[in-house]
């Protein structure tokens, strides 16, 4: 089989701390998507909540957050500058933000750009972790069932730049519904952003593992579904707070081609073959030949062990 090149960059931002403007963020994320180009990539991820420092560590009112840290439109004239770019160089990006839609509700959300700047896709989070209340034990907060609704769009997956490209957002690339569900699609690659706390607020975890179970998911998922995996943190020490690394590019054989060295601005590249999932496809994960859904139904019909199925969202 021949194989078929993308050039696939994942652009990891250091940390983004609460004096720091949008601008600034924006001039990063210029910065890398250059860099990116440069290398040849079709294609650039950016990480969760990429414009701000993140805020959902910290109590305030949700109008407060509103204020400080959403975007109500997009592009919005400080995220202008990347859309520019994007077309003149000819080249796609995936970008994370708080939105504040025009209905006045707030998701967080990614987007998919095309190679001439055009949104073709749109994602709000479905896996929210966290709290609503205020725990003033804890080390931080982690508010984002306060701040953001549950994202009300499913899984989507957009034909974009020769293939088809699914979005999800860090906590959701935990659970393995998340990718069946775009590969069931035909997803052949699932860019993500991540913004992942070294330390747990619930349990004293060795942070060690944080990282680990980072990789095992999208290792684990990638080889289940045989796709390719994209996926940009934000990390470092934003004011005190330690995000981790990791950022990587992981191959449909659950391989790691490409991973971050740094805490710190960086982008990692990689020519991925498109066709490398081929063989795991056909064969192994041959899911018209060797799914078995009639068994399944209590994945949709439970939420948790004995819980019944959780409200629908709007
Ligand atoms: N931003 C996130 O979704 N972070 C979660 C943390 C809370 C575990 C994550 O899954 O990385």
């Amino acid at each position: 089989m021949t194989k078929e090149r993308f050039g696939l960059a994942v652009a990891q931002l250091g940390p983004i701390h609460l004096s720091d403007s949008r601008e600034s963020a924006v001039a990063r994320l210029v910065e890398m998507m250059r860099e990116a180009a440069s290398r040849g990539a079709k294609l650039v991820v950016f990480p969760e909540l990429a414009l701000t420092t993140f805020f959902p560590r910290y109590w305030m009112s949700e109008e407060d957050a509103e204020a400080r840290f959403f975007e109500p439109s997009m592009p919005s004239p400080v995220t202008q500058p990347l859309f520019d770019l994007a077309k003149s160089l000819g080249i796609g990006f995936y970008l994370g933000y708080a939105e504040r839609a025009a209905d006045g509700r707030r998701f967080n959300t990614s987007i998919l750009v095309d190679d001439q700047a055009n949104i073709v896709g749109r994602y709000r989070k479905i896996h929210l972790p966290g709290h609503s209340d205020h725990k003033p034990e804890a080390p931080f907060q982690h508010l984002e069932k306060k701040f953001f609704e549950v994202g009300n769009d499913g899984f989507g997956v957009w034909p974009m730049l020769g293939t088809n490209v699914g979005q999800c957002i860090c906590n959701d690339r935990r659970w393995p519904e998340t990718f069946r569900v775009m590969s069931l699609q035909d997803a052949r690659l699932v860019v993500l952003g991540y913004n992942t706390p070294s330390w747990n607020i619930h349990w004293t975890e060795p942070p060690h593992l944080r990282m680990f179970h980072h990789l095992l998911s999208m290792q684990a998922n990638a080889y289940q579904n045989a796709l390719w995996i994209g996926a940009a943190a934000k990390c470092g020490s934003e004011d005190g707070f330690h995000m981790i690394g990791g950022s990587a590019i992981v191959a449909p054989t659950g391989e790691i081609v490409a991973q971050s060295q740094s805490e710190e601005d960086e982008v990692i590249f990689a020519a991925i073959d498109m066709t490398l999932g081929d063989n795991f496809r056909n064969h192994v994960f041959n899911f018209a030949k060797h799914r078995r859904p009639e068994h399944y139904g209590l994945i949709v019909e439970r939420t948790g062990v004995g819980t019944p199925l959780a409200p629908q969202v709007e």
